[in-house]
């Protein structure tokens, strides 16, 4: 690898105003730019040459590590051979491959991969599938989704539907009907300080069987849930939660959805936090580490019975009415087929199982720390949690962001909790730096 830590990085501001900003406070970005210009490996550079040890992967994406030259390599071998071909009714070989690659290591009986462009993406095509199945099968009232409090499934109206973020909610109108969600299981009192997955709680799963009394069993469709909750700031399943969710949908016959858009390839120390878990939903989403973020690209991953299902009607009729233009575009196929070598190759999955103690402890010597409520870990997934100011809530968080930032490491902040998703390369002394500085912020914030 090249070290250019020292290298000057002569680059001009481009105008910012034109640009409309995602979840970003435009007129503060625009008066104090933050701008990353470049990215190799565990770090990022920003527009006035200042070096940043990345704890968050990009935004939980970047599992391979930043321009890795094999991903590099093959978009850029891709671009000159096929930049697109249609997805509907043609094809083009690396999608196909890439199906392949992704099935062999997906859960036994998930054979199928549908691809899109995104985590959102992918979770409104999950519950566009868990709906269709149910009508093709001639249980067409099955038609209510159920997701959970603080649940994040992306930005698209069903993802917001099913989600359980507020802000992300309450200024987009009715949404889909027929909705209901689980509680959450965040319990500070139970579980404060936690290693890996917290003892109590797995009775909040009984839950949905309330919800199924209410609303009856024939008319859910499918349960949606991420294993490890991520965006409402890192929050694990009790132990046995997950098992019970699956028991109770199969005594039901409603499906269960696995978002694991931020969990899958590696991130929990295992392929999926299905495998890692061994609980096995229905329809897997999945997106961010599918290309380690080199190229937008999501999937969902189909057991074969609900393929099956579809693959009923007359041979040449369209079977799912649905895709988007982009769909397993040649370019993300391709840095998705080199990122799954190189995650084999390179055994990163099962380096971020053998680092995930050297990390836990790392998290939990910030204990003693000042305003340190809780920290929580899972596979090279982790959080610390902040006792908020009063009245200010999310300022403290904001406040050791910046200073993490100006000492040369990018923590992810969600509320009150510092979130923490290191690519898998990450080795222990960067494990240290990263500790370290969110230490010396507590100290000074
Ligand atoms: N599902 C889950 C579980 C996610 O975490 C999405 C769907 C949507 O993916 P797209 O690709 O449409 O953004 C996500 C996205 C954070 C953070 O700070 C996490 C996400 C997005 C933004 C911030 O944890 N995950």
């Amino acid at each position: 690898m090249r070290d250019n830590s020292a290298r000057k990085l002569d680059f001009d501001l481009p105008d910012l105003q034109a640009y409309w900003m995602p979840f970003t406070g435009n007129r503060f970005f625009k008066k104090h730019p933050r701008l990353i210009v470049r990215a190799e490996g565990m770090h990022c550079w920003t527009h006035d040459g200042k070096q940043l040890l990345d704890s968050i992967a990009g935004l939980w994406c970047c599992n391979a590590g930043h321009c890795h030259p094999k991903i590099v390599e093959a978009i850029q071998r891709q671009a000159e051979t096929l930049d697109y071909a249609t997805a509907f009714q043609l094809g083009h070989p690396k999608v196909f491959e890439l199906a392949n690659k992704l099935t062999d290591i997906a859960p036994d009986g998930f054979d199928y991969a549908f691809f899109v462009n995104s985590g959102s993406e992918a979770v409104d095509t999950a519950l566009k599938m868990a709906l269709a199945y149910h009508r093709i099968r001639g249980d067409g009232a099955r038609t209510r989704l159920i997701g959970r409090e603080r649940g994040y499934h992306g930005v698209g109206f069903g993802g917001i539907s099913v989600g359980g973020i507020s802000p992300n909610r309450k200024m987009f109108g009715a949404m889909l009907p027929g909705v209901d969600h689980l509680p959450h299981t965040h319990n500070l009192e139970k579980n404060a300080f936690s290693r890996g997955l917290p003892k109590w709680g797995a009775h909040l799963a009984d839950e949905l069987e309330n919800i199924v009394a209410l609303h009856d069993a024939s008319t859910i469709a499918a349960v949606i849930v991420e294993p490890v909750a991520g965006s409402a700031g890192v929050i694990l399943p009790p132990e046995g939660y997950l098992q019970r969710l699956r028991d109770i949908c199969d005594e039901h016959g409603i499906l269960l959805i696995f978002d694991e858009v931020i969990c899958g390839f590696g991130r929990t120390g295992d392929n999926f936090a299905a495998t890692r878990m061994n609980v096995l939903p229905d329809l897997m989403t999945i997106a961010k580490g599918l290309t380690s973020g080199a190229a937008p690209m999501g999937a969902v991953l189909a057991k074969s019975d609900i393929y099956d299902t579809f693959m009923t009607g007359p041979e040449g009729a369209i079977e799912f009415f649905h895709g988007y233009t982009y769909s397993g575009h040649p370019l993300a196929a391709a840095a998705a087929c080199a990122t799954l070598d190189v995650y084999k190759e390179e055994g990163l999955f099962e380096r971020a199982r053998s680092l995930e103690g050297y990390f836990e402890e790392g998290l939990h010597s910030l204990r003693s720390e000042p305003y340190v409520i809780d920290i929580r870990n899972f596979g090279l997934i982790g959080a610390v949690e902040l006792e908020p100011i009063e009245g200010q809530p999310t300022a403290r968080a904001i406040a050791l962001f910046g200073h993490c930032f100006e000492n040369g490491v990018i923590v992810r902040t969600t509320g009150d909790t510092v979130a923490f998703s290191p690519p898998l390369i990450i080795e222990k002394n960067q494990i240290d730096q990263m500790i370290d500085a969110v230490r010396n912020a507590l100290r000074a914030i």
